[in-house]
């Protein structure tokens, strides 16, 4: 890009033009490259969710956040201050006699027939976020994940079915990255990959999700993803990303000694940047789909003669 630039300065009008591409580029890729903090990776003190980028994770958010956060508050609040004036007003000083009371009808009715109904309020919005987060709507893109120790492999089956191995990167190659460009905050510590998965923003991602030793779990906190990998078994989930950027997960089952570092990574670009990076892998990646050439025999074994 900055040879395009470089180039545009120099030749007359098609230079201007090229430079106004790489210019427009330039601002295309800027939400990208700024990546706003809690955006598809932790943060440094963070305690809230990672920034939605999905409707899933949107629903997540005001479920947790505006929805039952508040209710547990209420609880919380009305309990401990029922405690603290119990302990105040029916200390031996303040009241000398104890009651006799056993049983009130209306009380064991209330404390019984109240929190059953907070708890079908909350059952409401819960199961609708269930029922949406696995009934997959019709998709645009399918991606396979396949899960082994200790690393992710994906799989494009409806788009040329190529196949690569995503492996996190050492802090050598980090610092190779950063060296030639990419913005740090793009790379980070043990969240880092060799090969990212492209998908194009604001479509449907079916991922499909398995396992090819022992369980894995596919995790994306800003989609709002959890899934198992289970081997021998096919689990499904989905995603539409609504922002450009890169999207980091974990592998979030205890699945053994380097359960830590086999990262997720999710870059989502624009249609016409999958476009093209979807032709590029499909030749980068074909060469490994190729299977290995074995030589011919050409002399009889022994035991055919
Ligand atoms: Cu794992």
């Amino acid at each position: 890009m900055r040879e395009a630039m470089r180039n545009g300065a120099s030749a007359g009008r098609s230079g201007a033009i090229a430079l106004l591409g790489a210019v427009a580029l330039l601002g295309a890729l800027g939400p990208a490259m700024a990546q706003t903090p809690g955006l598809g990776q932790p943060e440094l003190g963070g305690i809230n969710f990672q920034v939605a980028a999905s409707p899933i994770m949107e629903f997540i958010h005001w479920f947790h956040n505006a929805f039952l956060l508040p209710i547990i508050v209420i609880i919380c609040v009305f309990v401990a201050g029922l405690l603290l004036w119990c302990v105040y007003r029916f200390s031996e000083k303040r009241n000398p006699v104890a009651s006799k009371t056993t049983h009130h009808v209306g009380l064991e009715v209330a404390w019984t027939v109240i929190p059953v109904f907070i708890l079908i309020i909350i059952a409401v919005p819960s199961f609708r976020l269930l029922y949406q987060e696995l009934t997959i709507p019709r998709s645009d893109l399918t991606v396979k994940a396949i899960a082994s120790t200790w690393k992710w492999s994906y799989e494009y089956p409806d788009n040329g079915n190529f196949s690569f191995v995503s492996t996190m990167q050492s802090e050598q190659e980090i610092a190779e990255r950063v060296a030639k460009g990419t913005p740090r905050s793009e790379v980070p510590r043990l969240l880092a990959v060799d090969n990212e998965v492209v998908v194009p923003v604001n479509k449907v991602i079916r991922v499909q999700v398995t396992s090819s030793d022992v369980i894995h779990a596919f995790a994306l906190p800003s989609f709002g993803v959890k899934v198992d990998a289970v081997p021998g078994r096919l689990n499904e989930t989905w995603f539409q990303a609504t922002r450009e950027g890169i999207f980091y997960g974990q592998c979030s089952e205890l699945c053994g000694k380097d359960h830590a570092f086999m990262p997720i990574a999710f870059r989502v670009v624009s249609e016409q940047a999958f476009a093209a990076w979807l032709e590029e892998a499909k030749k980068k990646f074909a060469a490994a789909d190729q299977p290995t050439a074995v030589a011919a025999a050409t002399t009889d074994l022994p035991a055919a003669r």
